[in-house]
């Protein structure tokens, strides 16, 4: 298990969580600080959404600061340096919050970041970069427990095993007993829920009953949700590999976004935690060519569904 701050782990497993990275105080302070925004992102968003990003944009420069200076940003650097190497940095640009979802519980597809998910990426390139420890590096700051992250130990530094391979023939990865409007990669024509009938009828009392009032999910929903989350624990450990990470309050974990992941979202579970690139000159300078030339990249946009686009 990769833990608690030998770099050596990092590079082999892909992976590291640094437990107590800040003080429970100091985590329990910076949720009260993005709090509201759960509140806002129901109201004016997407219900099931579990990302928020960029942060900045809603929280403003001040309570930014606030925040940064509550997660350790300083000593973020350092860290980041230490296992990246000189010029590595958390990139604030993109410093996001995952959150619960607040109606139905979800499993993303298991996926390689950019190379599966990032539709015209140039694999070829993306494989040349693979080796290098200057890429693809992310980091999670937990401020209230977190299990959802699943990954698959040293995938990293090597391609598709054979049964990787036979498991995920296709691109985009889907989950199939997910629906589309929940699977962010999927991309046909009925991705987005209908605009009419009865279906619509439910989305916009579920918008009013869990955006509006904040209320928790009812009993069909939560039979829904209970059992999706039990295949998607099947689906998790059906995985060669795979390990679930728990995270507690406070703990920070690095890891490689080119290993083998995937995370479950659960409705009734909370989940507060920062999220951002760990950038060098190189991965910026690589991402900025690739951005003009892949779809959508970077912009987001695979996740929003026809609610949050109007
Ligand atoms: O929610 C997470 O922890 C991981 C999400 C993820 O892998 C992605 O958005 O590419
Ligand atoms: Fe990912």
């Amino acid at each position: 298990m990769a833990e608690s701050g030998a770099s050596d782990s990092y590079v082999r497993d892909g992976y590291e969580i640094v437990r107590g990275f800040i003080e429970p105080d100091s985590a329990r302070h910076a949720v009260a600080l993005v709090d509201g925004l759960r509140a806002h992102i129901r109201r004016t968003r997407n219900i099931d959404d579990q990302r928020i990003q960029p942060l900045k944009r809603y929280l403003g420069d001040t309570r930014y600061a606030q925040l940064g200076a509550l997660a350790g940003f300083d000593r973020l650097r350092k860290l980041l340096e230490s296992r990246i190497g000189p010029g590595a940095e958390a990139d604030s640009e993109l410093l996001g919050l995952w959150i619960e979802p607040s109606r139905r519980t979800y499993v993303l597809p298991w996926h390689r970041d950019l190379r599966d998910n990032a539709k015209g990426l140039d694999w070829s390139e993306w494989y040349a970069h693979m080796a290098s420890p200057r890429f693809f590096n992310q980091f999670h700051i937990a401020l209230e427990p977190d299990d959802c992250l699943w990954v698959v130990p040293g995938s990293h530094l090597r391609d598709d095993t054979d049964v990787e391979k036979r498991m995920f023939p296709d691109r985009p990865i889907v989950v199939d007993f997910i629906e589309n409007d929940l699977n962010p990669w999927y991309d046909k024509g009925d991705k987005y829920p209908p605009r009419f009938g009865r279906r619509w009828a439910l989305n916009q009392f579920d918008r009013i009953y869990y955006g509006r009032l904040g209320l928790p999910p009812y009993a069909a929903a939560r039979r829904r949700n209970d059992a999706v989350y039990a295949r998607a624990l099947d689906y998790c450990r059906s995985m060669p590999g795979a390990v679930q990470v728990k995270l507690q309050a406070g703990d920070l974990m690095m890891y490689r976004n080119s290993v083998w992941h995937t995370a479950i979202y659960r409705a009734d579970v909370r989940r507060t935690t920062l999220f951002s690139n760990a950038s060098t000159p190189e991965s910026l300078a690589w991402l900025a060519g690739q951005r003009k030339r892949v779809a959508e990249f970077g912009t987001n946009a695979r996740w929003f569904s026809r609610d949050q686009l109007g």
